[in-house]
C-alpha cells in the first residue's frame, strides 16, 4: 500500500520555492487525497462554510489592443463584444449600489486596456474613491501600470488591483504575443510596492499540459508574497477568439487545480472565478470542498454571462454556505520571501 505523509507535514508553511515536480505530485495524487489535503489546508486558515463574493463590472468595454487568445474583448479577433467608451461615474455607482444591496463585499471594475493612460487615471481614481464610500472594498483591473500609477490609485482607495499571469511562462507565448510574463511581473511588484493587495491569478482549460498548470501555481506561490486572492478562471470559450473549441479540460482536473491553488497558497483567498455558468452544482461544491471560498457574483461577468443571483442564493442554501463580510475578510498576512524559513503558517 502507497504511504500518504500527512497534510501536515507538506503543506503547512507558506513556503515560496515551489518546484514543478513537487506540484505535479500533488497533481498526481489520488482525488480523495488531494481533496483531503487541501480541505486540512484549508481549515487552517478559513472557515470553510464561508465564502466571500465578488461582482464585476466593465468600465471600458472592447476595442482592446491587445491578443490574448482567450479574450472576446481584444480587437484582433470578430466576437460579439463591441467597443465602448469609458462608462459615466454614475452608471457605475449605480451598479456597485446594486452589488452591495444584493450582498457583495467587493466591487471589481474592469478596462480592456493595455496600460492605464494618464488621462484615463483621474476618471478611474474617482469611481474607486466614491465606490469606496459606498462601504465597498474596491478592485481594477485595467492592464500594466505605469512608475507612480500604483500609488495614485492606492491614495484613491484602491483596495485590489488584478492583473493575471494566466498561465506557466512556457506556454505563455502560445496564448500571448504583445507583452511578456516579465512585463505582468512587473506590474505585480508595482502593486505590491504600492500597499495595494494583490489579486493574481490564470485560466486553465486552454489547451495547456498539467505542467504548465502546475507551472502557474508555482509561479503565482513562489512570488515574494502570496497574492491575496487568487482567481481560477476556466476558460469560457467565445466565438471568434482563438481559443473557440479548444478541447474541454476534465472537470475533476479543474478542481485538482483549485485543490492544488489552496495547498500552495493556504492563506489566500481561492475564486472560483470564470467559467462557473457552465459549471454545475455538484462541481461548483467540490470546488469548494477543494479550498476555493470566493467567486464572483451578479450575472455578468466582463462580457460573458455568470450565474442568476437566485441560482447562486439557492446554491449557498442548499450547501449551508454564508456570506464572508468585509471586516473578517482580510486575507491572513503572508510571509515575505526571507522569513519563510522561520514561518509557522
Ligand atoms: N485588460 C486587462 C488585462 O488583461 O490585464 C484587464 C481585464 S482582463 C479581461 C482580466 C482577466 O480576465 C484576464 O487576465 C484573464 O485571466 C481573464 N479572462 C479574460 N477572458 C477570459 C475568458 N474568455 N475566459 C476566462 N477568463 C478570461
Ligand atoms: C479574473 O481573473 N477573472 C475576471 C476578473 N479577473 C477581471 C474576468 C473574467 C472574464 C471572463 C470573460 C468575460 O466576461 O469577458
Ligand atoms: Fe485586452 Fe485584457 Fe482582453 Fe488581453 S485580456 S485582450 S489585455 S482586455
Amino acid at each position: 500500500m502507497t504511504y500518504f505523509p500527512p497534510a501536515a507535514e507538506i503543506c503547512d508553511s507558506p513556503r515560496h520555492d515551489w518546484s514543478i515536480p513537487e506540484v505535479l505530485a500533488l497533481f498526481e495524487l489520488p482525488f480523495v487525497e488531494l481533496i483531503y489535503r487541501a480541505q486540512t489546508v484549508h481549515r487552517q486558515h478559513f472557515n470553510p462554510n464561508q465564502v466571500q463574493m465578488s461582482t464585476l463590472l466593465s468600465i471600458k468595454t472592447g476595442g482592446c489592443p491587445e491578443d490574448c487568445a482567450y479574450c472576446p474583448q481584444s480587437v484582433r479577433y470578430s466576437t460579439p463584444v463591441k467597443a465602448e467608451p469609458l462608462l459615466p461615474l454614475e452608471e457605475v455607482l449605480t451598479a456597485a449600489r446594486n452589488a452591495k444591496a444584493r450582498g457583495a463585499s467587493r466591487f471589481c471594475m474592469g478596462a480592456a486596456w493595455r496600460r492605464l493612460k494618464e488621462r484615463e487615471l483621474e476618471p478611474v481614481a474617482k469611481m474607486i474613491t466614491e465606490v469606496k464610500a459606498l462601504g465597498l472594498e474596491t478592485c481594477v483591473t485595467l492592464g500594466m501600470l505605469g512608475p507612480g500609477q500604483a500609488e495614485r490609485l492606492k491614495a484613491a482607495g484602491l483596495d485590489y488591483y488584478n492583473h493575471n499571469l494566466d498561465t506557466s511562462p512556457e506556454f505563455y507565448g502560445e496564448i500571448i504575443t504583445t507583452r511578456t510574463y516579465q512585463d505582468r511581473l512587473e506590474t505585480l511588484s508595482q502593486v505590491r510596492e504600492a500597499g495595494i493587495h494583490v489579486c493574481c491569478g490564470g485560466i486553465v482549460g486552454m489547451g495547456e499540459e498539467r505542467s504548465d498548470r502546475a507551472g502557474l501555481l508555482a509561479n503565482l506561490a513562489n512570488l515574494p508574497r502570496h497574492p491575496e486572492s487568487v482567481p481560477i478562471n476556466r476558460l469560457v470559450q467565445v466565438e471568434g477568439t482563438p481559443l473557440a473549441g479548444a478541447p474541454e479540460l476534465d472537470p475533476f482536473e479543474f478542481v485538482r487545480t483549485v485543490a492544488c491553488a489552496r495547498i500552495l497558497m493556504p492563506a489566500s483567498f481561492v475564486r472560483l472565478s470564470a467559467g462557473r455558468e457552465t459549471m454545475g452544482d455538484e462541481l461548483q461544491a467540490l470546488c469548494f470542498l477543494a479550498g476555493a471560498n470566493s467567486i464572483f457574483y451578479g450575472e455578468k461577468l466582463l462580457t460573458t454571462p455568470n450565474p442568476t443571483t437566485d441560482h447562486d442564493q439557492q446554491l449557498f442554501e442548499r450547501l449551508g454556505l454564508e456570506l464572508l463580510f468585509p471586516q473578517a475578510q482580510v486575507a491572513a498576512p503572508v510571509p515575505e520571501a526571507d522569513e519563510v524559513g522561520s514561518a509557522s503558517g
